[in-house]
């Protein structure tokens, strides 16, 4: 509507000779400038003042300008009033004089006068006419935006949409005088345009923004509408006119306004046919087997098998060649078994309780389990990889996922546009509305570094969730509304009509190889069964329930209808059910004979080549994570310079590379020259690297500076990350939008799809974390032991407690380290592979690194590791910039490992046996535990150690360091409060390092409920107690 106005505004006047001179040549013009290439629209040269005719209007406007490109094209093409209207407004009538003065009819031949001298007075039969002209237009366009309100798309017939009236439930093959009416009426909202029932045999030019003439150009409103209801409101109800684009309008009104379109072969409607037939009778075939089991069913729905395997077909037809799925619970089973073709013995046997897992972890249930499979697509002839990716129970937790192995497919094999790979969502109607992660991945579908060129997203939509209906569900007339914020057209379809099914599906394959965009396919069914096949829904929606028990299967009705039409024999019919029954008869006897569960057979994502044959690990150990000088040094001058020419940097920016030179020149390194000479090197050694996360180009600490932008010439950048070496692998370095629930879910699953690759995600504060929990709590943390697939992502989670109040202090250490799963009272047996086999055996990884080599390895050492685990690292604020936290190029050469523990070296380590303290501690504190020694001058009597990696715990080492200060007592000091930070999980382990000899003492901030104080001088004041307590030898004296 907006725009329509827009339009309408911009039309203006122009003088009569520039009229003659455009005439005919009204087309964009496009012009090549310095500043690339622009096009223009031409300029609409109206005379008069748009205000000033009555009937330009926002609604009309558009028929209008459509009117006037016919009529500049051949003024024969429209309506005689019309030329009469605009050789007026042309030749410079005043406002409204151009409206009110064209000819009689059958009297318009030659050229009006300029001069305005033959205007001849109105005749309001012509009047009537444009009225009527303007008023089909807008009931043309009435359906086309509110046509899916009408449209009977609910099998069980009892809901309507959240629409002022119900809908009027015609049919529609003939057109009523008081159905029309009514139609009118609530197309219109009330207003009836001046058309009544005189009009209905009127005959009335199309407008170019509608096909449904087909070859017509004009048709008697009667058919018009008859036409309208056949597109608009039958079981396909279409939502697109908010899509601000015309072609793409335009491309929709064809698919489904053209006479016709929706017809299918012989051949088809017997496919189809046979993949209902799979659909409903493995449902029934579970039902029969395991009645007392949850497989929640999708009985109410089965057109959705045959819904995905025309996406499939299609999108394969278009070239594409693996697609990526993500789905809920609902008919997971069913998808597996007949879209994905998993071997029906490997699902039967899911369900026999006695068979034993052969795999390492705990496993999970059969609904939740991923699945990658490579076969001829039968209608193509042509090969595709089909993958469902695994998934919690957290609904629609996947969505980001899916849509991150998608991108790191497309990635891999050079698919820039998206038109080898693709995903295919799949939604539940509760959970696509309720919840936010459906937005967030929305969102990141047209970002360049986040697209995957179009989802076509799937809704199974039985109007209930659990046991709550949609009124209090959702506040939006459609679970589908989400969808509208990224252009997607939405499709609604009646999922008790498969050929409609089958079409909106096709259309919406071929909407994504077409625009590349997302689009929603919103299947409304009915769940025939509770929640899950224990649950009784009679309890809660009793009248719906007894529809649907009057309701015949969707397989039934469709049978029926075939066998009606001559298209199948009964026989065939059941022959067809037979042969399908048959083949799982026979599954489930060979599925007796499978004596042990392998989880392996359900992984999503393999790795070729990186595991040996049976699944292990090559080697059980690392090299040196260490460069070279000469490596050290050229990517420390890629680091500090330019590597273009021509190109302006700010002038804070060159400050900062030539402290960089500096530094190098030093055989220094800071944090972020730590973490280039890491992504610098492994890139040189062909690992991708990705790093993605709010502002992570420049860093929220303006730190890193991985893309530098030109200061004259907008949008120039350069990232001379990628100048490291000619042949190296590239480097994706992208702001993401905000969130983090979606981005980490991404990242995570981009790090799916290959082992050969550095994803890091990294948080703008380390606190913000937590809105991506479900990423963490159900993926990363667990996702090796649930679904047997490895995952090498690395969190960077800034970090540390600087004054900066309770948010932007704690990325919640104490939540990582109780989520690891090595046994806190347990010594375990320190063997010569100890240090990598504790990283094979731990869910993940999390360290915090006082000095940037230290980052630099374990970076480093993500990649050399023959397996993959998740990595958490907590990332330091102020020592950015602290002078002290400088790392020597001797800390980075060959040999050099990353250190799990950095030992005392320093004066206490001289004569340990007089040193009094052990201070164990992590990442910045030591910096202030180190300064506070010197003031005291304790370097002698305290040692300071640094565990690095906190877990999986460095138990050899610790006890190493225990052992040498033999006469010390042992402190925990860290800057969190008590009940935060590492205490709860170092005590434990510190305490059977050394067989529970001596107490862990601790120093530290008090315990809290927020992670830190927002007053800076009782953050100061805290900070002095607990160094005091750290200090003080006597401290604990009392607690003995
Ligand atoms: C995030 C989340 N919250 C709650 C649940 C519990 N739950 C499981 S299924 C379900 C209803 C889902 O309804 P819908 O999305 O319409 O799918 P349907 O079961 O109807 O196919 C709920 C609330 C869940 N699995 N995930
Ligand atoms: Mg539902």
């Amino acid at each position: 509507m907006h725009r329509l106005r827009t339009c309408a505004a911009r039309l203006r006047p122009l003088t009569a000779s520039q009229a003659a001179q455009t005439v005919g040549q009204q087309r964009p013009i496009t012009v090549t400038t310095s500043g690339g290439t622009r096009t223009f629209q031409p300029i609409r040269c109206y005379t008069a003042p748009v205000a000033s005719e009555p009937f330009l209007n926002g609604t009309s406007s558009n028929y209008v300008e459509e009117m006037y490109y016919a009529w500049l094209e051949n003024p024969k093409s429209v309506h005689k009033s019309w030329d009469v209207f605009f050789r007026n407004a042309n030749a410079g009538a005043p406002p409204g004089a151009a409206y009110q003065s064209p000819l009689g009819l059958s009297a318009v031949s030659g050229l009006v006068d300029p001069q305005l001298s033959s205007l001849v007075g109105a005749q309001p039969n012509v009047e009537k006419l444009v009225e009527d002209h303007l008023a089909v237009q807008s009931l043309i366009r009435a359906y086309q935006v509110m046509g899916h309100h009408n449209a009977q798309l609910d099998p069980l017939g009892i809901s309507c949409v959240n629409f002022d009236d119900a809908p009027v439930n015609t049919g529609f093959q003939d057109v009523d005088v008081a159905v029309f009416k009514e139609r009118l009426r609530i197309l219109t909202v009330g207003g009836f345009y001046g058309l009544d029932e005189s009009d209905l045999d009127k005959v009335f030019r199309l407008p170019t923004t509608t096909f449904i003439g087909g070859s017509e150009s004009a048709l008697p409103l009667k058919e018009i509408i008859r036409r309208l209801e056949m597109s608009y409101c039958q079981h396909i109800g279409v939502e697109f006119m908010f899509i601000n684009d015309l072609e793409q309008c335009q491309w929709i009104r064809q698919k489904f306004e053209t006479p016709g379109v929706m017809q299918f072969t012989l051949e088809e409607k017997r496919t189809l046919l046979a993949r209902m037939i799979r659909s409903t009778r493995f449902e029934e075939f579970l039902q029969k087997k395991w009645s007392a089991e949850k497989r929640f069913g999708l009985e109410g729905c089965e057109s959705l098998i045959p819904a995905l395997k025309t996406i499939i077909d299609k999108s394969s037809e278009n070239g594409v060649e693996g697609v990526i799925m993500g789905m809920p619970h609902r008919g997971r089973l069913n998808v597996l078994a007949n879209v994905i073709r998993k071997e029906l013995e490997q699902i039967f046997c899911q369900f026999d309780s006695k068979l034993e897992a052969a795999d390492e972890g705990s496993g999970d249930v059969k609904y939740h389990l991923g699945m990658y499979h490579r076969r001829i697509n039968r209608v193509t002839d042509r090969n595709i990889t089909l993958s469902l990716v695994a998934n919690p129970s957290h609904l629609e937790a996947v969505d980001p996922v899916v849509q991150g192995k998608t991108k790191a497919e497309q990635f891999y094999c050079g698919d820039n546009d998206g038109k080898r790979v693709m995903s295919i969502l799949l939604h539940g109607d509760a959970a696509f509305a309720g919840q936010g992660i459906v937005y967030e991945t929305f969102h990141l579908s047209d970002l360049p570094s986040y697209t995957t060129h179009g989802t076509v997203h799937v809704v199974v939509n039985n109007q209930i969730g659990f046991t709550t209906d949609p009124r209090v569900a959702r506040s939006s007339p459609y679970p589908t509304d989400v969808a509208r914020v990224v252009n997607a057209p939405i499709f609604h379809v009646n999922a008790d009509d498969p050929e409609a099914v089958i079409y909106v599906c096709k259309v919406a394959a071929e909407w994504r190889a077409t625009f590349h965009k997302d689009v929603v396919v919103d299947l409304v069914c009915y769940r025939r069964m509770g929640h899950n096949e224990m649950d009784e829904p009679m309890f809660t929606q009793p009248l719906m329930y007894k529809q649907i028990k009057k309701q015949k299967p969707v397989l039934q009705k469709y049978a029926e209808k075939l066998i009606a039409e001559g298209a199948v024999s009964r026989q065939e019919y059941e022959e067809e059910i037979s042969k399908y029954d048959k083949i799982c008869e026979e599954a489930y006897t060979r599925s007796k004979d499978e004596k042990i569960l392998h989880i392996k057979h359900w992984l999503d994502s393999p790795w070729p080549g990186f595991f040996t044959l049976d699944g292990q690990p090559k080697s059980m150990s690392c090299p040196s994570t260490g460069l070279t000088e000469e490596n050290l040094n050229h990517i420390g001058q890629v680091a500090s310079s330019v590597p273009v020419e021509d190109f302006t940097i700010h002038g804070g920016l060159s400050r900062i590379l030539k402290g960089r030179g500096e530094m190098i020149r030093n055989r220094t390194v800071d944090w972020a020259l730590g973490e280039y000479m890491a992504f610098g090197s492994l890139l040189k050694e062909g690992i991708h690297i990705r790093l993605s996360g709010q502002d992570v180009e420049r860093g929220t600490f303006s730190h890193r500076h991985h893309v530098l932008h030109d200061q004259n010439v907008d949008k120039r950048i350069c990232i001379p990350m990628n100048h490291v070496s000619p042949d190296q692998a590239p480097y994706t370095v992208c702001n993401s939008s905000l969130s983090e629930y979606g981005v980490l879910g991404f990242e995570l699953g981009f790090a799916m799809a290959s082992p050969n690759a550095l994803i890091l995600w990294e948080a703008q504060f380390g606190d913000f974390h937590n809105t991506a929990q479900c990423i963490i709590d159900q993926f990363i943390c667990p996702g090796q032991a649930k679904w047997v697939r490895q995952n090498g992502i690395v969190l960077l989670l800034p970090h540390g407690m600087e004054g900066m109040g309770p948010e932007h202090s704690s990325a919640r250490p104490e939540r990582f380290l109780q989520m690891c799963n090595d046994d806190p009272d347990v010594m375990p047996t320190i063997t010569e592979d100890f240090a990598v086999r504790q990283l094979y055996d731990c869910n993940w990884i999390v360290v915090n690194c006082s000095n940037p080599a230290n980052y630099f390895h374990v970076l480093r050492r993500q990649i050399l590791l023959p397996f993959r685990k998740p990595l958490i690292i907590f990332t330091p604020k102020s020592l950015l910039r602290h002078p002290e936290a400088r790392s020597s190029f001797d800390e980075m050469l060959p040999g050099t490992h990353f250190q799990r523990l950095i030992p005392e070296a320093g004066v206490a380590s001289e004569r340990p046996e007089e040193v009094k303290r052990v201070i164990f501690c992590t990442g910045k504190v030591y910096y202030e535990l180190t300064k506070e020694r010197k003031s005291r001058g304790m370097e002698a009597t305290v040692a300071i150690t640094r565990i690095e990696q906190l877990s999986p715990f460095p138990f050899d080492q610790v006890k190493a360091e225990s052992d040498r200060f033999m006469n010390a007592d042992l402190v925990w000091c860290q800057e969190e409060h008590k009940n935060q930070g590492y205490y709860d999980y170092v005590k434990p382990r510190i305490r059977t390092t050394i067989q529970r000899a001596k107490p862990v003492w601790y120093a530290g901030r008090e315990p809290a409920a927020a992670p830190a104080t927002g007053n800076k001088n009782t953050h100061l004041m805290e900070l002095r107690r607990f160094l005091d307590t750290a200090f003080g030898l006597d401290a604990f004296k009392d607690q003995q």
